[in-house]
């Protein structure tokens, strides 16, 4: 179905297509990402990607998220190709609806959690450098448009108690300073733009407050979501 080109509503519409817009939601680890494309959900013509965690934690048996954060040396590198190649997937899969939403992007897996195990000293140059070039690869002979990041900012203690709250158990042993890291690496790319390129304008939503309020937040910036989509 990938490459289908139709002026039909209804019909598939894939990344690349000047029809369909994208929205990539961004933020920490537990910033509550899950919960906001689950809000837009039920929006008609948004249609929802959510992030393939599932697959990252069972790769025909194996569940390489835990062990990257068992052995980020060992097996960062496995973890953030696989990841690569999902997300890869993810902005070329096929939609009807006009609007894709999705969670994370191909972007911040490279400039935000590639970054952060090779500037923590815990991924061999080596491994760094064919992330790199599988990225420049990627990027400049496929075509990946973003129409709009929302950046759900949040500061790293909430998403430290979030984290500790909802128990994923591969997830027990990231301490504070890791959310801390994540956080600057937003910062840098999102905000101040001193990291790596933004592929598209930046929404931002302060997003520390508890999921009722969230909700508010979420309807209260709707229309500048939906604005992207004009
Ligand atoms: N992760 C990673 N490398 C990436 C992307 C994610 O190591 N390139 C890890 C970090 C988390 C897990 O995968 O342990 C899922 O992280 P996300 O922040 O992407 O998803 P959440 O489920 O935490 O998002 P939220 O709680 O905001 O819905």
């Amino acid at each position: 179905t990938r490459g289908i080109r139709t002026g039909t509503p209804g019909k598939l519409m894939r990344s690349g297509d000047s029809r369909r817009t994208v929205i990539c939601v961004e933020g920490n680890i537990a910033s509550g990402k899950t919960t906001c494309l689950d809000y837009f959900s039920n929006t008609s013509n948004i249609q929802v990607l959510t992030e393939p965690v599932s697959k990252w934690r069972n790769v025909h048996g194996h569940n390489l998220l835990a062990l990257m954060y068992q052995d980020p040396q060992r097996w960062g590198i496995s973890l953030q190709t696989y990841i690569q190649l999902t997300m890869l997937d993810k902005h070329l899969s096929a939609t009807t609806a006009p609007v894709t939403m999705m969670e994370r992007s191909i972007f911040s897996a490279k400039h935000i959690f590639v970054e952060n195990l090779y500037r923590s000293g815990k991924m061999l140059e080596v491994d760094y450098i064919i992330l790199n070039e599988w990225f420049d690869w990627i990027t400049t002979n496929v075509s990946l448009p973003v129409n709009l990041i929302v950046y759900l900012q949040t500061s790293p203690q909430t998403c430290y108690e979030r984290l500790k709250q909802r128990c994923r158990e591969e997830e027990m042993v990231i301490p504070l300073e890791y959310l801390e890291f994540i956080h600057q690496l937003h910062e840098d790319w999102l905000i101040k733009g001193t990291s790596a390129p933004v592929p598209a304008p930046v929404l931002v939503i302060p997003a520390d407050y508890d999921l009722q309020k969230m909700l508010h937040k979420y309807e209260e910036h709707r229309e500048k979501i939906l604005a992207a989509t004009n």
